[in-house]
C-alpha cells in the first residue's frame, strides 16, 4: 500500500470560553478518530490545532470582565487546551495565534496576496460609536437579525438562522459596550478580490465530489448568488497589525488570519521536532491530502474564502477535505452560551470516563443532520450499547478464560459457528476501515456494535459454560483483540485496556489496522488480570448529574446572579421629576422626539426619547416625568440626549411612568 501524507486540522475554538460538548463533536472528535485510523493505516499524518485568539469575540469578552485581551486568551487556551487532553484529542502540535510565528505568517500571507493585486483599498461607511469613540466592528454590534428576526443577535453571524452579518445590516442595533445606537463613519479598509475566484472556486468545488453535502451545496449556492469582495481588516487594536504603511490602528480581519493559524501551527510543530523545513512536506507539495474539519456554521470560511485566499497565494495545497457537521441540539433546544443552555465538556468528563462521552457523542454525530444530546438516551446508550454489547462480550469472554486457568486453550476442531467466526475477524478491518476512510464515522462505529454484537450471539450459541469449549474461548480471546484495535480511534483508554487484560505486549496505538484481522492470541498465552471496563449509569446518578450541570433553574438561577445589581451600584442611579418644556421631531430618526426637560436645574436638559409613535406632542407638554437624570450624554441618530425617561414597555409601545400626585420638579426618587 501506497503511504499517504495527511494534514488534519480542526477548526481553532476561539480562546474565549470553555468548549461544550456541542463543540467536542463538531470537529474535534470526529478528527481525532480519523487521525488515529490513518496512523494505523501507517499513512503519514500530522494532526494540527490551536486557539484562535483574535476578533472581536475575545476583545467583547474581555470588557465584559474589565481585563486585557492577552487575559482572556492565556486562560481560555490553558482550559481548552486541558479539556482536549483529556478527551484525548491527539493533537501533534496545539498552538495559539497569539504566537509570533503566527503574526509573521499572517503578515506575510497579506502581503504576498496584495503584491499579487487581490487586495485593494477602499473607503466604506462602518458603524461608529458616539459615546464611545470607536469603530464597532463585528461582535461589537448587537441588534434584531433581517433575515429571521431572531433579537439581540451578533454583528458578525445570526445564532438562530446561522446566516452571515454585517454590524450594519442589523436592525435596532447597539453598541455592546454603552447601548447606544450606533451611527456610521467612512473609513478605510482593505479588500480582498473575493468575486474574481468565483468560476476557479465553481470548477474546484464541482470537482470536490468526495465533500459532504452540506459544505458542497452550501458552497456552490453561495457561488451561484454572487461573491462579493470582502473587507480583510478592522478598526480594532487587539489582532494581528495590518503590515502596511497608513494602515495604524487596523488589524486583520479574524478570520483573515485564523485558517492560517493552520499553516503556523505546522511550521512551529515542524520547528518542535527538529526539522524546521518538514512543513513545506504538507503545505507546498500537492500530493498532501489537507483535510479540515469543522462545524456547519464555519463551511463558508473553508469552503470558499479559505480556499480563494490560498489559490490567490498561489504557493500552499488547497484542501482536499472539508469535513463540517450539523449542530448538536441539547435536550431538544439549541445549544447557546450566551444563554447559558450549554453541557460544559469538562462538567462532562469529571462526572465520565472520556471513553464513555467519546462513546455516546460517536452514536449520535450530527454527521449529515442535526443531533440530540440528552441525558436519557446518554443513559441509555452507555448501558445498552456500550456497556451491553461491547462491554458485555469482553467481559464475559475474559471472565470465562481466567476462571478457566487464564491461559488460551489448545484450538481442537472448527465448527460452522467457528468458521463464521474466524472469517468474521478475518474481514473486520475493511468492514470498519472502508468507512472511516470516506469519513462515514456513524457508520463505521455501528460496524463494530456490530462486531461486537456477533460476539456475544456465538458466545451465546456456543454456550461454553455447557460444552467443550477450548475453540470457543480461543476465539472469543481473539475477537477481543481484534476489538480492541478496531475501537481505538473511538475509544482510544478503553481498548488499551483491553490490551492490558488480554496480556498482549506493547499497546494498541503500535498496531498496524490490518492486524485486527489476524488470529495472533494464541494457544498457551496467558492473560492478564481481567476486569470490568464500564459502570452502569443508574437512574438516581443521571438525575443527580442532570440537576448539577444541567437544571433549567440552576441555570436560572445563575442567570439571575449574573444580572443582579449590587445596592452599591444601584443607588448610583440618579432618578428625579423632571416636565416638558418643549418636543420637536428628531431631524433624522422618524421614531424620536427632541425633548427639553426642566429639572430644577439652571438649564433645560435635552432629551431624546423614542416615544413619538406613542405620543402627540401636546400629550407631551407640561407633563411630569422620571429622569434618569446622571446618564453619560450621548449622541442619538446625531443629536445630544442628556437623560432617558422612564416608561413601561407594553408589547414594544411605550407608557412613561408619571408621580401620582404632584411632585415639584428636580425631585429626587428613591
Ligand atoms: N474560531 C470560529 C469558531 O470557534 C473560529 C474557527 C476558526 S478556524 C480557522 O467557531
Ligand atoms: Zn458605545
Amino acid at each position: 500500500m501506497v503511504k499517504e501524507k495527511i494534514l488534519v486540522t480542526a477548526a481553532l475554538p476561539y480562546a474565549n470560553g470553555p468548549l461544550h460538548v456541542g463543540h467536542a463533536i463538531g470537529a474535534y472528535i470526529p478528527a481525532d478518530v480519523y487521525v488515529r485510523f490513518n496512523r494505523m493505516k501507517g499513512n503519514d499524518v500530522v494532526f494540527v490545532g490551536g486557539t484562535d485568539e483574535h476578533g472581536t469575540p475575545i476583545a467583547v469578552a474581555a470588557e465584559k470582565e474589565g481585563v486585557s485581551p492577552q487575559v482572556i486568551v492565556d486562560r481560555y487556551h490553558e482550559a481548552i487546551k486541558k479539556s482536549f487532553v483529556d478527551l484525548g484529542i491527539s493533537f501533534d502540535n496545539f498552538s495559539r495565534t497569539t504566537r509570533p510565528i503566527h503574526y509573521e505568517l499572517s503578515q506575510q500571507f497579506f502581503k504576498d496576496i496584495l503584491e499579487k493585486g487581490y487586495i485593494y483599498k477602499k473607503v466604506v461607511e462602518r458603524p461608529y460609536c458616539n459615546s464611545c469613540k470607536r469603530f464597532l466592528p463585528d461582535r461589537y454590534v448587537r441588534g434584531t437579525c433581517p433575515h429571521c428576526g431572531s433579537k439581540d443577535e451578533r454583528g458578525d453571524q445570526c445564532e438562530a438562522c446561522g446566516k452571515q452579518l454585517e454590524p450594519h445590516e442589523l436592525k435596532d442595533s447597539y453598541c455592546v459596550t454603552c447601548r447606544n445606537p450606533p451611527v456610521m463613519k467612512a473609513t478605510e479598509h482593505w479588500f480582498f478580490k473575493l468575486s474574481e475566484f468565483s468560476a476557479k472556486l465553481h470548477g474546484w468545488i464541482e470537482e470536490n465530489r468526495h465533500w459532504p453535502d452540506n459544505a458542497r451545496n452550501f458552497s456552490l449556492g453561495w457561488i451561484k448568488e454572487g461573491l462579493e469582495d470582502r473587507a480583510i481588516t478592522r478598526d480594532l487594536s487587539w489582532g494581528v497589525p495590518v503590515p502596511i504603511e497608513g494602515a495604524k490602528g487596523k488589524v486583520l480581519y479574524v478570520w483573515f488570519d485564523a485558517p492560517i493559524g493552520y499553516i503556523s501551527a505546522t511550521k512551529e510543530w515542524a520547528q518542535k521536532i527538529g526539522k524546521p523545513g518538514e512543513w513545506k512536506k504538507y503545505w507546498q507539495m500537492p500530493d498532501t491530502k489537507i483535510v479540515h474539519f469543522l462545524g456547519k456554521d464555519n463551511i463558508p470560511f473553508h469552503a470558499i474564502i479559505w480556499p480563494a485566499m490560498l489559490m490567490a497565494h498561489g504557493q500552499y495545497t488547497l484542501p482536499w477535505q472539508v469535513s463540517s457537521n450539523e449542530y448538536l441540539t441539547l435536550e431538544g433546544k439549541k445549544m447557546s452560551t450566551s444563554r447559558n443552555w450549554v453541557l460544559w465538556l469538562h462538567d462532562a468528563l469529571t462526572a465520565y470516563d472520556t471513553d464513555v462521552i467519546r462513546y455516546y457523542l460517536l452514536s449520535i454525530n450530527p454527521e449529515k443532520k442535526d443531533a440530540d444530546f440528552s441525558l436519557k438516551d446518554f443513559q441509555g446508550k452507555t448501558n445498552s450499547e456500550l456497556i451491553g454489547t461491547y462491554g458485555n462480550f469482553v467481559n464475559r469472554s475474559m471472565s470465562f478464560l481466567e476462571r478457566s486457568g487464564s491461559v488460551v486453550p489448545k484450538v481442537t476442531a472448527f465448527d460452522a459457528l467457528d468458521e463464521k467466526m474466524q472469517e468474521l475477524i478475518r474481514e473486520s478491518p475493511e468492514k470498519v476501515g472502508k468507512h472511516l476512510a470516506h469519513f462515514k464515522f456513524l457508520d463505521a462505529l455501528k460496524e463494530l456494535m456490530a462486531i461486537a454484537h456477533c460476539g456475544n450471539e456465538y458466545f451465546q450459541k456456543k454456550e461454553p459454560w455447557k460444552n467443550e469449549n477450548a475453540t470457543t474461548l480461543y476465539l472469543c480471546a481473539n475477537l477481543c483483540r481484534t476489538l480492541a484495535i478496531l475501537s481505538y480511534p473511538f475509544l482510544p483508554f478503553t481498548s488499551e485496556k483491553i490490551w492490558k487484560m488480554l496480556g498482549l505486549e506493547g499497546k494498541v496505538s503500535e498496531c498496524r489496522w490490518e492486524d485486527a484481522g489476524e488470529l495472533a492470541v494464541r494457544e498457551g498465552h496467558r492473560i492478564g488480570k481481567v476486569f470490568t471496563l464500564f459502570k452502569k449509569i443508574e437512574d438516581d446518578e443521571i438525575a443527580a448529574f442532570g440537576k448539577k450541570y444541567l437544571s433549567t433553574e440552576k441555570k436560572e438561577e445563575q442567570k439571575m446572579d449574573a444580572n443582579c445589581l449590587e445596592y452599591e451600584e444601584f443607588k448610583k442611579t440618579e432618578l428625579r421629576i423632571g416636565v416638558i418644556k418643549e418636543v420637536v421631531e428628531h431631524p433624522k430618526a422618524d421614531k424620536l422626539y427632541v425633548l427639553k426637560v426642566d429639572l430644577g436645574e439652571p438649564a433645560l436638559r435635552q432629551i431624546v426619547a423614542g416615544i413619538r409613535n406613542y405620543y402627540k406632542k401636546e400629550e407631551l407638554l407640561g407633563k411630569h416625568v422620571v429622569v434618569v437624570a446622571n446618564l453619560k450624554p450621548a449622541e442619538l441618530r446625531g443629536v445630544l440626549s442628556e437623560g432617558m425617561l422612564l416608561a413601561a414597555d407594553v408589547d414594544g409601545k411605550a407608557i412613561l411612568l408619571v408621580p401620582d400626585k404632584e411632585a415639584p420638579v428636580g425631585s429626587k426618587i428613591r
